[in-house]
């Protein structure tokens, strides 16, 4: 069946003839048709805007409402792309409940400010940071038995090739690790079951896939000739944060998912051409899913079938094409998907990958438990793995699952999300030509990239919403000028057809998110003084201490006061200072601000931070308390003397 038939079944079915045969007529062979593509389907039709009333309507008159002092029912944890940092959403409302900071600086709280924040981002020699940029994709959770266990939270940086834990108690980011010798590290997924001790509660692995092949080492080597660059696949331990190995592919690794037995990686690849330029990386017509044998990379590095590149220490075993041959020794299965395929997600099920074709309007459905029998050297080719194909609409990226057998799928090029059903895909693909496996298609505004469901990456999918993560919104909102927020289209995919719920804004620019039951995520909201080793924990240890230049400062801070009335230093001094919250009432957080000193940041009840800086510029300076926290707030200030 070609592309165009099928667009034209579908249209006949969901009754948008017209659009879908326009779309159906446009070529996705290249990139350029997909730009034009793109900018028609952005288009806005005459009434669109009105549809956000009519779906709330057509939802039961806000049955998704969050009325003033009640609580959503969902978090949603979201990256930030390049902003570098991590937000929390409420769902159903779309509030932002939170930012966290990662691998960017941020001043409300002292990130990258503070010596704590400092020490987790990493430092250069002279105390500054080593970065202040980063670009966040995903955020998965840690599992215990395929669901979430509110532990921990990773993210990746694709700009600086590191990764990121967020304890969930606090919502703080507590550890950073460099990947070596990759760039693009963009896909990560934890394991879903701990397949090693059965008695540790925690996920023991993060694996994260890397999009750029480089030299190796990269330092100055082979740079003209890209044919001897690679990318690898890192499996990181999620406790202590270490990277345990890796494992040189051929190709490029892009987005990142596991099974629900502890046993597959899975990694789709839109550049098995190994290309340079945009061109070669769209000249096949097939690239690749990779599926990783954990187990037996694992055995291979205990024994010792593994070598490292330049500095690093890290194992690397091989998992290029030519030396994975044989199924029954093979640590990689490269499984044959059509074109320039973006996306690997895994139904709650555990049955099923899907890979979303990108530049085919196709979804391939891969079975878990043929990849299992390739390995075992019980099927013929590893395409043979592929259960279901079904052509789902142009430019089809992520997908989210309800628990119930049914797929959502964002379409970039269409601006649409389509739902379809895996088993029908399945019988379909069979054979059965009665069979569509297309159920409903909703448009949303505009060109979706990340879609997710609640719950929809753990065997707990419930069925309830999908988020649609847009990449542009033109008209959904105020003009702001020509930096246009995101928005993200909360869908109830509750009954037969997805009903709009709302558009919420996002800062530019999100990519995937989870959405967790709230009943999951539990959290502290006052932490332990014992927590913090540098504490100042009693009122009477408020001091000034001095060895040389060197200068501490040991101060308390309790509504509306600070410890010290003033701290005298000389020109020249290295001065720390360490400020610990003895209040102890929730919310009550302090600011720390030293006026022209560049230092800003807060603790939390019963929280110490730190900071440490040159006492550069003579003077007085005002420290003053920057979160309003009592009606003596303006007045909680202090005198910071800098003396000839
Ligand atoms: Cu599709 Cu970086 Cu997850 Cu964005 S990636 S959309
Ligand atoms: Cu303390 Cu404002
Ligand atoms: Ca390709």
């Amino acid at each position: 069946m070609s592309d165009d038939n099928q667009e034209i079944e579908n249209s006949e079915i969901l009754g948008d003839e017209s659009r879908r045969k326009f779309f159906g007529t446009t070529a996705v062979a290249t990139l350029a048709g997909a730009g034009l593509v793109m900018g028609l389907a952005s288009c806005k039709k005459d009434g669109e805007t009105a549809v956000t009333g009519k779906a709330l309507e057509a939802s039961g008159g806000g049955k998704f409402d969050v009325p003033p002092g009640k609580l959503d029912t969902y978090y949603t944890f979201s990256s930030a792309g390049h902003n570098g940092e991590v937000r929390i959403y409420g769902v159903p409302s779309g509030r932002t409940l939170k930012r966290i900071p990662v691998f960017n600086v941020d001043c409300l709280v002292g990130w990258g400010i503070t010596n704590e924040s400092k020490a987790i981002m990493g430092t250069n020699a002279d105390g500054s940071l080593k970065y202040m940029t980063g670009d966040t994709h995903h955020v998965h959770g840690s599992y215990t038995d395929g669901t979430y266990n509110s532990k921990y939270l990773w993210t990746n940086d694709k700009l600086n090739n590191r990764i990121a834990r967020i304890r969930m108690d606090r919502m703080e980011c507590d550890a950073i690790t460099d990947l070596p010798n990759v760039q693009g590290f963009h896909g990560i997924f934890p394991d879903k079951r701990d397949p090693v001790d059965a008695s540790i509660n925690y996920t023991t692995r993060v694996f994260c896939g890397a999009e750029f092949a480089s030299p190796q080492p990269n330092d100055g080597r082979d740079e003209l000739d890209h044919t001897k660059w690679y990318s690898l696949f890192t499996c990181v331990d999620a406790e202590s944060m270490q990277v345990r190995w890796q494992v040189r592919i051929n190709g490029n690794c892009d987005l990142v998912a596991t099974s629900y037995d502890g046993k597959l990686a899975a990694t789709n690849q839109y550049n098995t051409e190994n290309g340079a330029v945009l061109a070669d990386m769209m000249s096949a017509e097939r690239d690749a899913c990779v599926f990783f044998n954990i187990e037996r990379i694992e055995a291979a590095i205990k024994a010792g079938k593994s070598f490292t590149i330049g500095d690093s220490k890290v194992p690397v075993v091989d998992g290029t094409i030519d030396n994975n041959k044989d199924p029954k020794a093979a640590l990689v299965c490269y499984v044959p998907v059509p074109k320039n395929p973006h996306g690997v997600n895994i139904s709650p099920d555990g049955k099923y990958f899907v890979c979303a074709g990108k530049l085919s309007p196709t979804a391939t459905v891969i079975a878990t438990d043929l990849v299992h029998q390739w390995f075992a050297g019980e099927l013929k080719t590893q395409r043979d793995a592929v259960v279901a194909e079904p052509e789902i609409g142009l430019g089809p990226l992520h997908t989210g699952f309800d628990g119930k057998g049914n797929a959502f799928t964002t379409l970039f090029l269409d601006s649409q999300i389509v739902k379809w059903n895996v088993d029908k895909a399945i019988a379909q693909f069979k054979g059965d030509k009665k069979v569509q496996p297309v159920l409903d298609r909703i448009d949303v505004h505009y060109q979706p990239g990340h879609g997710y469901a609640s719950m929809g990456e753990t065997k707990e999918a419930d069925g309830m919403f999908f988020n649609s993560g847009n990449k542009f919104s033109k008209d959904r909102f105020l003009p702001v000028g020509p930096l246009h927020c995101e928005t993200e289209q909360l869908i109830d995919i509750t009954g037969d057809k997805m009903v709009l719920i709302h558009d919420h804004t996002a800062y530019p620019e999100p990519h995937d998110a989870i959405i967790v039951r709230a009943d999951v995520v539990k959290t502290k909201q006052v932490s332990d003084m014992n927590d913090f080793p540098n504490a100042v924990k009693a009122f009477t240890d408020n001091r000034i201490e001095r060895k040389g230049k060197k200068v501490m400062v040991y101060m308390t801070s309790q509504a509306p006061n600070f410890g010290l009335p003033e701290i005298k230093v000389k020109h020249g001094d290295d001065v720390t200072i360490t400020l610990t919250n003895h209040d102890k009432v929730e919310d009550l957080t302090h600011g720390f601000g030293i006026e022209n000193y560049n230092v800003n940041f807060i603790v939390n009840p019963q929280e110490t931070h730190s900071v440490s800086f040159k006492a550069n510029k003579v003077g007085v300076f005002w420290i003053y308390c920057t979160h309003f926290c009592h009606a003596l707030h303006l007045e909680m200030r202090i005198r910071f003397i800098v003396e000839k």
